[in-house]
């Protein structure tokens, strides 16, 4: 049974209300918290990987441009996720040894290679895509840090979104091998973009309490029914196929219906045994080594600032 004050703090969510870090708060939810942001976060930062490795071979200045600053933004929301996890109560080196050391989560898609130039457009079109229709509702989740953060972070995804689609639509409008390889990067990342939203319903053991705690307003099978249904119509505006045979509307639902996930291929990803995941770490791991120096030069700055008296 509810004790009074989680009875208060059920009705205080129910009303609409936000949860602010000096509130007091049920331990169990504090731990979800902690669980899906930094997972978020780490999802952020290792989801710079994928797309950092065409920064040197972008086919243009501009187009070199925008993937760095894409991938800056990327860094930015991890570091704004940490703080706002940090808020929680927990200290974000010890997560990021978390990530480091594999006992810590972070998104599926991003253990995929990306092998050519037109998946950096098609992660923009639909692992932004997908990123925009999950968080856009974490803009109205109940704990007021993670809800604000997402409301700056769903601005940048969407312009992120908008790039790769006009990546791709210039692709299809060039020679046959760009457009085949827009085909093929979009044949290689559309299942895994639909797994991104995470297990069926029945089969995701969190969602009724984080429906019950206002973190998660729209399920996992809506969220990626309702992404299903904006892509469609993008994909036949480009004029590629989406490789699912069993995709077609639905009159009666109007929506879209689509074929079998391979859950075996989303467990054995989401549990370290996908095609990049030891080279994401093992590529993260080298990135704090080798940045030592700069965090040591950092904290020296700061320790002269105040024994100088900040001058
Ligand atoms: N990958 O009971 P549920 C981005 C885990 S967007 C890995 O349904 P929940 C932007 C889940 O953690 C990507 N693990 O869990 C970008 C749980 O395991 P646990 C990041 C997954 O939390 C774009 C277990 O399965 N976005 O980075 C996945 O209620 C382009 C059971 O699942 C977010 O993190 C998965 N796909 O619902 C960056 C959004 N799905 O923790 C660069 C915030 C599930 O018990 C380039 N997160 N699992 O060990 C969420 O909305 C939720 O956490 C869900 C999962 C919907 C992902």
């Amino acid at each position: 049974a509810l004790n009074e004050r989680e009875v208060e703090f059920n009705g205080h969510i129910a009303e609409g209300n936000f949860v602010e870090p000096a509130d007091w708060m049920p331990e169990r939810y504090r731990k979800t918290l902690i669980r899906q942001m930094s997972q978020h976060a780490h999802s952020e930062v290792v989801g710079m990987l994928p797309e950092g490795n065409w920064i040197l071979r972008a086919p243009t200045l501009k187009r070199k441009a925008i993937l760095i600053a894409k991938v800056q933004d990327e860094a930015g929301h991890g570091l704004y996720l940490y703080s706002a996890t940090e808020t929680l109560g927990v200290d974000r080196e010890n997560l990021y040894e978390d990530l480091l050391a594999g006992r810590a989560k972070y998104s599926s898609i991003f253990n995929y290679p990306t092998l050519n130039w037109a998946d950096v457009g098609v992660i923009g079109w639909l692992v932004d895509g997908a990123a925009i229709m999950n968080q856009v509702p974490l803009t109205r989740c109940s704990y007021g840090p993670y809800a604000r953060a997402m409301v700056r972070i769903c601005k940048e995804e969407s312009f992120h979104q908008r790039q790769g689609f006009d990546l791709l639509l210039q692709m299809m409008q060039g020679t046959h091998e760009q457009k085949e390889m827009v085909q093929d990067a979009v044949n290689r990342w559309w299942w895994p973009s639909l797994m991104m939203f995470g297990p069926e319903d029945k089969d995701s053991v969190h969602s009724d309490e984080s429906k019950a705690w206002g973190i998660k307003r729209i399920s996992n099978d809506e969220l990626r029914q309702s992404f299903v249904d904006a892509t469609v119509p993008q994909a036949e505006l480009l004029g590629i196929t989406l490789p699912d045979p069993d995709l077609k509307w639905d009159e009666n639902t109007g929506h879209y219906r689509f074929g079998k996930i391979d859950w075996d291929e989303f467990w054995r990803v989401v549990s370290g045994d996908g095609l990049c995941n030891r080279d994401r770490i093992a590529t993260k791991k080298a990135a704090w080594r080798e940045g030592a120096w700069v965090r040591e030069a950092a904290q020296a700055y700061a320790r002269n600032l105040s024994n100088n008296g900040g001058k």
